[in-house]
């Protein structure tokens, strides 16, 4: 029986550019995940998309298509999430292409299994850093952006990513002390049990990359870490 997602506490992530086997996506499928995320950066195409949904389908793990481009958009995913860079310098990236994709998609869209994360990038060296313009946010400025997450925006999510390296479990904490209905997620540079838990203790949900395409068996493991945190 699958979870809420106020109770969820483990995602994987999917990168529709990058290669997995049908036997490492299903055992990924039947971890005890909570959710399957499909989203990258680059070269996420339709067809990348449509792949993984379909191989993601046969199990009842919930799955959910982060949407990071407009032509890679297609029904059939039980939950979109639509990303605001909280802390990117271009207006762009918090409004103007959420602006676009509602125009186009808003006849069709269904607020029961849409939901908005309010997304904080905090490694400069991310692909997602970059390509947003984003700008590194001190201490009180991601605490600021949590609060706005939830105060100003309601938004349902905050998502502290740091795509591609581990991020400060302090700051992490910080956040969700400043949090009371607005979800905390962790993202970035999740390799093992003891730095899954380590998050999760803090963050309301943790999400693994990367470590599935590089150690795919540490990353499995990473499920049961967090089981009873
Ligand atoms: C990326 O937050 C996720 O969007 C996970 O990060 O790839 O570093 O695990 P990693």
């Amino acid at each position: 029986m699958y979870k809420e997602m106020n109770e969820w506490k483990h995602l994987f992530k999917l990168d529709p550019a990058k290669e997995i086997s049908d036997e490492q996506l299903d055992r990924l499928c039947e971890s005890g995940t909570d959710a399957i995320i499909v989203g990258g950066t680059d070269d996420v195409t339709l067809d990348g998309v449509l792949d993984l949904l379909s191989r993601i389908r046969r199990h009842t793990v919930p799955c959910i298509l982060e949407i990071s481009n407009m032509e890679a958009i297609t029904p059939g995913f039980d939950y979109y999430y639509i990303p605001m860079v909280m802390n990117s310098t271009e207006k762009k990236w918090m409004m103007d292409i959420q602006h676009q994709a509602i125009k186009q998609y808003k006849d069709i869209m269904d607020w029961d299994e849409t939901f908005v994360e309010g997304y904080c990038i905090l490694n400069e060296e991310a692909k997602a850093f970059k390509h947003t313009s984003c700008y590194m946010p001190d201490m009180e400025d991601v605490t600021a952006y949590a609060y706005m997450a939830e105060n100003v925006f309601h938004l349902p999510i905050f998502y502290m990513e740091y795509s591609g390296t581990y991020g400060d479990p302090k700051l992490v904490r910080q956040v969700k002390a400043q949090l009371n209905n607005t979800l905390l997620f962790y993202g970035g540079g999740i390799e093992n049990n003891f730095q899954a838990a380590e998050m999760k203790e803090h963050a309301d949900a943790i999400i693994v990359g990367n470590s599935i395409y590089t150690d795919f068996k540490k990353a499995l493991k990473t499920v049961k870490a967090v089981e009873n945190v």
